[in-house]
Protein backbone atom coordinates (compact mmCIF):
# COMPACT_ATOMS: atom_id res chain seq x y z
CA UNK A 1 0.00 0.00 0.00
CA UNK A 2 2.50 2.39 1.10
CA UNK A 3 4.45 1.92 -1.90
CA UNK A 4 1.41 2.01 -4.90
CA UNK A 5 1.28 5.67 -2.96
CA UNK A 6 4.45 6.78 -3.20
CA UNK A 7 4.64 5.90 -7.13
CA UNK A 8 1.48 7.89 -7.33
CA UNK A 9 3.16 10.50 -5.77
CA UNK A 10 6.27 10.40 -8.10
CA UNK A 11 3.65 10.20 -11.24
CA UNK A 12 1.86 13.24 -10.14
CA UNK A 13 5.57 15.07 -9.63
CA UNK A 14 6.54 14.32 -12.92
CA UNK A 15 3.72 15.17 -14.57
CA UNK A 16 3.46 18.83 -12.49
CA UNK A 17 7.40 18.99 -13.28
CA UNK A 18 6.92 18.59 -17.09
CA UNK A 19 4.21 20.68 -17.44
CA UNK A 20 5.59 24.10 -15.70
CA UNK A 21 9.04 23.38 -17.89
CA UNK A 22 8.24 22.01 -21.19
CA UNK A 23 11.68 20.43 -22.41
CA UNK A 24 12.97 22.48 -24.95
CA UNK A 25 13.17 21.28 -28.19
CA UNK A 26 16.57 20.24 -29.35
CA UNK A 27 18.14 21.54 -33.12
CA UNK A 28 20.92 20.43 -34.93
CA UNK A 29 23.00 23.08 -36.65
CA UNK A 30 25.96 22.76 -39.47
CA UNK A 31 29.20 23.92 -39.95
CA UNK A 32 30.88 23.24 -43.55
CA UNK A 33 34.24 22.80 -43.09
CA UNK A 34 36.22 24.38 -46.72
CA UNK A 35 39.17 25.51 -47.87
CA UNK A 36 40.97 25.42 -44.63
CA UNK A 37 38.53 27.22 -43.16
CA UNK A 38 35.50 26.91 -40.50
CA UNK A 39 32.26 28.17 -42.02
CA UNK A 40 30.23 30.84 -39.81
CA UNK A 41 28.75 29.84 -36.63
CA UNK A 42 25.36 28.71 -36.53
CA UNK A 43 23.49 31.62 -34.75
CA UNK A 44 20.66 30.72 -32.18
CA UNK A 45 22.32 27.26 -30.99
CA UNK A 46 21.53 26.23 -26.90
CA UNK A 47 22.36 23.86 -24.35
CA UNK A 48 20.93 20.28 -25.73
CA UNK A 49 21.58 21.37 -29.06
CA UNK A 50 23.38 19.32 -31.90
CA UNK A 51 26.55 20.86 -34.00
CA UNK A 52 27.69 18.98 -37.11
CA UNK A 53 30.76 20.23 -38.46
CA UNK A 54 30.77 18.93 -42.15
CA UNK A 55 34.48 18.45 -43.72
CA UNK A 56 34.14 18.44 -47.64
CA UNK A 57 37.83 19.64 -47.37
CA UNK A 58 40.16 17.13 -49.27
CA UNK A 59 42.46 16.77 -45.91
CA UNK A 60 41.83 15.75 -42.65
CA UNK A 61 40.81 18.25 -39.60
CA UNK A 62 40.05 18.28 -36.01
CA UNK A 63 37.16 20.28 -34.37
CA UNK A 64 38.51 20.09 -31.13
CA UNK A 65 37.12 22.96 -28.01
CA UNK A 66 39.50 24.71 -26.23
CA UNK A 67 37.79 24.11 -23.06
CA UNK A 68 38.07 20.01 -24.24
CA UNK A 69 34.39 19.59 -24.24
CA UNK A 70 34.56 18.00 -27.83
CA UNK A 71 37.28 16.93 -29.58
CA UNK A 72 37.48 14.61 -32.46
CA UNK A 73 39.23 14.47 -36.21
CA UNK A 74 37.09 14.67 -39.36
CA UNK A 75 38.01 12.84 -42.28
CA UNK A 76 37.41 14.49 -45.76
CA UNK A 77 34.50 13.79 -47.25
CA UNK A 78 32.99 13.03 -43.24
CA UNK A 79 30.97 14.33 -40.36
CA UNK A 80 30.98 14.99 -36.77
CA UNK A 81 28.77 16.31 -34.65
CA UNK A 82 28.35 16.83 -30.61
CA UNK A 83 25.39 17.73 -28.62
CA UNK A 84 26.10 21.45 -26.46
CA UNK A 85 26.34 20.75 -23.23
CA UNK A 86 26.84 23.98 -21.10
CA UNK A 87 26.07 27.79 -22.44
CA UNK A 88 28.84 30.44 -23.26
CA UNK A 89 31.07 31.16 -25.67
CA UNK A 90 33.31 27.81 -26.78
CA UNK A 91 36.74 28.44 -29.00
CA UNK A 92 37.78 25.60 -31.46
CA UNK A 93 40.19 24.84 -33.49
CA UNK A 94 41.74 22.62 -36.05
CA UNK A 95 44.93 21.04 -34.11
CA UNK A 96 46.49 20.06 -37.32
CA UNK A 97 45.85 23.94 -38.69
CA UNK A 98 45.95 25.70 -35.67
CA UNK A 99 44.99 28.75 -38.03
CA UNK A 100 41.69 27.25 -38.81
CA UNK A 101 39.19 28.70 -35.63
CA UNK A 102 35.71 28.89 -34.83
CA UNK A 103 33.78 29.91 -31.86
CA UNK A 104 30.04 29.13 -31.01
CA UNK A 105 27.95 31.28 -28.82
CA UNK A 106 25.64 28.55 -26.53
CA UNK A 107 22.76 30.03 -25.27
CA UNK A 108 21.00 28.38 -22.03
CU1 LIG B 1 42.62 21.24 -40.20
Amino acid sequence: MTSISARAGFCLLAIFTSAAAPAPTAHRFRIVIQDLAFGAAPAGIRVGDTVEWDNQDILVHSVTAQDQSFDADVKPGAKVSFTMHRAGVIRYLCKYHPGMQGILNVGE
